[in-house]
């Protein structure tokens, strides 16, 4: 018996619990622990019954996945949760929050499980890249069926006790003293014959052309992905061959899982969206401000948003705007959103009118003294920021923190507004702001290390990932995102259909393509932006497509028309043979020729002009980390997870290989936007990574 896991003894049965923080997963030494505790307690003939329970905040939460990647130690959690299922004495998994992965797994090995009720039980390892490795695909489906078990496996999403009862994925749900209920439930188990083992039994019956249909259903939102495909493949095998094949055809699926690039890039991100907390020159015992009254200036799409997410976070909001109208506006957008979210069932009606209790609409600063955090989302315009944050300067009490939503304008200037640039900081929020998860915190010249902590924390209240940012303009995912737009503005002229170019770049794996990307967030938004910019470049080809649409009304969704045409409200794009005219004659006469262009171009274009950009961004010292330059694009502009982020990807590819094809877009379209930076020559001159870099 080890200090991380201990046998004790509660009359017969006897418990054995695992204390290794914060998620007790399950380490080489939980592994050894767990099967030296079965063997004892199989020999002791005192023990009738079994207990496997957790210390701290939750149950096991999977494998170790720090251990990914070195040699592998017996004994490996396959032979520990063997042993345990052919445990001769009633086994029962007393679970609390998060059985997750191989924790969920070991549950699966137990006779029982007995859950708190406020536990969540699931097998996400597909959003490491991986695939249940230690019996899941296999026990699983012949728990709950075949399609609950799929959902499970292919979305990675958590099922609550209630469901997991339902499902009959748990067989008793308390909501106090679990570990008392769970050995209440053992002793009683003491004298059953017939111990029910998940192996031993048969997925209930799947109809012909299920698997087809699945697969169908899954195809778009997995496209490129393979873990998804692999676990329809394991859980085919659960129906068709007997338990053993199974769980040999798990063990080689998950081996290639494991070992694929898509799985390393999405664990590079599991602990990159947890590194992102780590701010150099802010200690973690920085003092932080309590967060609990928010104040959001300004009632439209942005401000109406935030003040949502406010709302889901359980916050208290008081929304800001200078007419009644626009302040009703906000709030109809508002309730619409609960009212979908509603009858989608992701919140009861109740928790709908609990949120709208706690929203308040103004329309006086003075009723802006007492809120601990001011966000301003008014016009994208310095002049109107400016006068916004003076008057907060004069009205909001000592020790608010006042905070920016703007998306590219400079926070020293707007801080300057003010008699207190200490307390002053960018949170831009990305569209839909209740939804996205990224948040990017800028911080200005003289932000304090007081906000930035307590900004920091506010992300984690809103569930968000906030990643600290340099205020450089588009801080680090704009000014990223303005040349893989640039590349997609100038392939446009080239003669790559905006539909062509968008295909191409969501078959790699983009969540949608830059064309209908601009149509969706409207092309007047960022034709205002470059209309307030004085450091355009001198180049009429410059974002000369979406300019000319914007300057014709066609905004995309919003007007029905913008690169593509929108049939009466609907979203699904249609290309537009007019804008394909309009497109080749402003190339004649620009005396840009047009070519066939073919994807692997349109892919290095675009996705390396994001990874020149984002060199220069590290070398410029506007992001802490490569790491956290990938967090940005995987969490704000669907950068596909299982490549890793832009400068993982580039790891993946090579730093040399994309440094060569960028000194060559340098010849063939000159040094203007392809002049590489001294850092992605350096890495590429020494077979230097990012990933590296990271780490000096
Ligand atoms: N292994 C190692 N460390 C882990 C870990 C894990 N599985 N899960 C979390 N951590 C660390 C994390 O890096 C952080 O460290 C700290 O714990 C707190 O995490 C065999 C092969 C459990 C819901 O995918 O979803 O089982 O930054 O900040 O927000 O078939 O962690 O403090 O140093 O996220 O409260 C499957 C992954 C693994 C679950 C808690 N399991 N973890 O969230 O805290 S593969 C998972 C989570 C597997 C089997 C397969 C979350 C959480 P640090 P946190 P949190």
């Amino acid at each position: 018996m080890s200090e991380t896991v201990t046998l004790a003894r509660h009359g017969q049965v006897a418990v054995i619990t695992i204390d290794n923080p914060p998620v007790n997963a399950l380490s080489h030494a939980v592994r050894k622990g767990i099967g030296d505790c079965l063997a004892e307690a199989d020999g002791d003939d005192a023990i009738e019954a079994l207990v496997i329970y957790c210390a701290g905040r939750t149950f096991i939460a999977g494998a170790d996945i720090r251990e990914f990647g070195k040699p592998p130690q017996s004994p490996s959690l396959r032979e520990v949760l063997a042993q345990l299922d052919e445990f001769r004495k009633p086994t029962v998994a007393a679970i609390h929050g998060t059985a997750l992965g191989g924790g969920l797994e070991t549950a699966l090995c137990c006779h029982y499980r007995v859950a708190a009720s406020s536990a969540k039980l699931g097998l996400p390892e597909v959003r490491l890249g991986l695939l249940p490795g230690s019996g899941g695909t296999q026990r699983l489906p012949r728990l709950i069926g075949a399609e609950h078990a799929l959902d499970m496996m292919t979305g990675g999403k958590p099922v609550d006790p209630a469901t997991a009862m339902a499902w009959g994925l748990v067989d008793a749900c308390t909501d106090d003293e679990l570990l008392k209920t769970a050995i209440e439930f053992a002793d009683l188990k003491i004298t059953e014959k017939n111990l029910p083992r998940i192996s031993e039994r048969k997925v209930a019956n799947v109809e012909a052309g299920f698997f087809a249909a699945y697969r169908k259903k899954i195809a778009r939102r997995t496209r490129g992905f393979e873990a998804p495909e692999r676990i329809v493949q394991c859980v085919e095998a659960a129906v068709s061959v007997s338990f053993a094949d199974g769980m040999r055809k798990e063990r080689e699926l998950f081996r290639l899982c494991r070992d694929s690039s898509q799985s390393a890039a999405m664990r590079h991100l599991f602990f990159a969206e947890r590194q992102v907390a780590r701010v150099p020159d802010v200690p973690k015992e920085t003092e932080v401000r309590e967060i609990s009254k928010i104040a959001v200036i300004g009632a439209g799409t942005m401000g109406a948003g935030i003040a949502l997410s406010c709302l889901d976070a359980g916050l208290d909001v008081a929304m800001l705007d200078k007419d009644r109208q626009g302040l009703e506006r906000g709030r109809a957008t508002i309730e619409k959103s609960l009212a979908a979210a509603v009858g989608k069932g992701r919140i009861s009606d109740t928790q709908m009118q609990a949120r709208l209790s706690r929203l308040d609409l103004i329309d006086d600063f003075a009723a802006l003294a007492d809120a601990d955090l001011v966000i301003e989302a008014v016009f994208e315009t310095m002049a109107i920021k400016e006068e916004v944050f003076s008057a907060l300067d004069r009205v909001c009490r000592d020790g608010a923190i006042l905070a920016s939503n703007t998306s590219t304008l400079d926070i020293d200037r707007i801080a300057s507004a003010t008699s207190r640039p200490e307390d002053v900081i960018g949170l831009h929020f990305f569209s839909p702001a209740n939804i996205m998860k990224l948040l990017e915190i800028v911080r200005g010249a003289r932000t304090s290390a007081e906000v930035i902590a307590s900004s920091m924390r506010f992300a984690k209240q809103l569930s968000k990932i906030g990643v600290l940012v340099g205020n450089c303009f588009g801080f680090v995912g704009n000014r990223m995102l303005y040349g893989y737009g640039r590349e997609n503005q100038f392939l446009l002229l080239e003669g790559a259909a905006p539909e062509y170019i968008d295909q191409v770049l969501t078959d790699w794996g983009m969540a949608m393509g830059p064309n209908a990307v601009g149509d969706l967030a409207g092309l007047d938004v960022g034709y205002k932006v470059r209309q307030e910019r004085t450091d355009l470049p001198d180049d009429p080809r410059y974002y000369r497509v979406a300019d000319m649409l914007a300057e014709q009304g066609r905004y995309g969704q919003k007007t029905g028309r913008g690169i593509y045409l929108y049939d009466n409200g609907s979203r699904k794009p249609i290309a537009d043979p007019e804008v394909g005219e309009m497109i080749r004659r402003e190339a004649e006469r620009l005396g840009v020729e047009q070519r066939e262009i073919g994807g692997a171009e349109i892919i290095e274009r675009c996705i390396y002009a994001l990874v020149l950009e984002g060199a220069k961004i590290l070398e410029e010292g506007f992001a802490l980390r490569a790491s956290d330059i990938d967090v940005v694009w995987a969490n704000g502009y669907g950068f596909p997870r299982y490549r890793g982020g832009p400068m993982f990807y580039a790891d993946t590819m090579g730093v040399e290989k994309v440094y060569d094809a960028i000194c060559g877009f340098a010849e063939r379209f000159g040094p203007q936007y392809w002049s590489p930076s001294e850092l992605l020559a350096r890495l590429a001159r020494d077979g230097g990574t990012f990933a590296e870099l990271d780490k000096e």
